[in-house]
């Protein structure tokens, strides 16, 4: 059967997560907010605006609109310049061997972002040829949890939700899966991510008999 493999991309394909967290942490700690990697959690798989609102949330600051753009730039602007350099070996272990497998099977895999910045990340580590359709956060209206950009995947692949399987690092997105009746694969801590119906470290742990028991499913 050919299902659907919808991938994340930040904290399931590339590591980009922790740029996003020294980008985010220049900015708080500019506001006098402390930021550390627990806070960072919340901001996995959540948009670029909503990020810094969390964080002038934690920090109970107030700022203008004015303000809140110039920031978001800045965050942006940092946050690519950790990018330049990225080549494949930024690739997450055993994230090639899946994506060759589930193509080798005659698969269908697309990309479910919140981030605005995908297609050049894709790009750049060598992997877009591989996916069959890309949806991220220049497609969307509404973040992650709610289902949209998943939606909007599946519906690319021309899969039904319940035939699409959603890989996911970030509590949001896993919920966002499960919201929308798809099966969510939660990639990292088992304390974070519970909600997940399948939980894994990372690709490695991921094996060909488990994906082949997704496909046949
Ligand atoms: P950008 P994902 C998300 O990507 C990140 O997890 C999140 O931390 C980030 O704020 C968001 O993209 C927006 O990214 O600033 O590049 O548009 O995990 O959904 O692939
Ligand atoms: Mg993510």
């Amino acid at each position: 059967k050919r299902k659907g493999f919808i991938f994340d991309l930040d904290g399931v394909i590339v590591d980009t997560a922790k740029y996003h967290f020294l980008a985010w942490k220049k900015i708080a700690n500019g506001l006098g907010i402390d930021f550390t990697l627990e806070h960072n959690e919340l901001l996995k798989g959540v948009s670029r605006v909503r990020s810094l609102d969390i964080i002038l949330e934690l920090g109970k600051v107030e700022v203008s609109q004015e303000e809140k753009d110039k920031w978001l730039i800045q965050k942006n602007e940092d946050y690519l310049s950790y990018l330049v350099d990225m080549n494949e070996t930024e690739i997450l272990p055993g994230v090639m061997k899946v994506l060759k497998f589930l193509k080798a099977n005659n698969q269908l895999i697309a990309l479910g972002s919140a981030s605005k910045n995908a297609r050049p990340i894709l790009e750049k580590t060598g992997v877009l040829s591989y996916f069959d359709a890309v949806v991220d956060g220049n497609d969307v209206v509404n973040a992650k949890p709610d289902p949209e950009v998943f939606v909007h995947a599946a519906r690319l692949l021309n899969v039904t939700n319940e035939d699409s399987i959603v890989f996911e690092d970030s509590v949001a997105g896993v919920q966002a899966a499960n919201i929308a009746k798809m099966m969510s694969i939660g990639i990292g801590e088992e304390k974070t991510l519970h909600e997940a119906e399948y939980i894994f470290k990372d690709f490695t742990e991921i094996n060909s008999t488990f994906l082949e028991l997704l496909i046949n499913k």
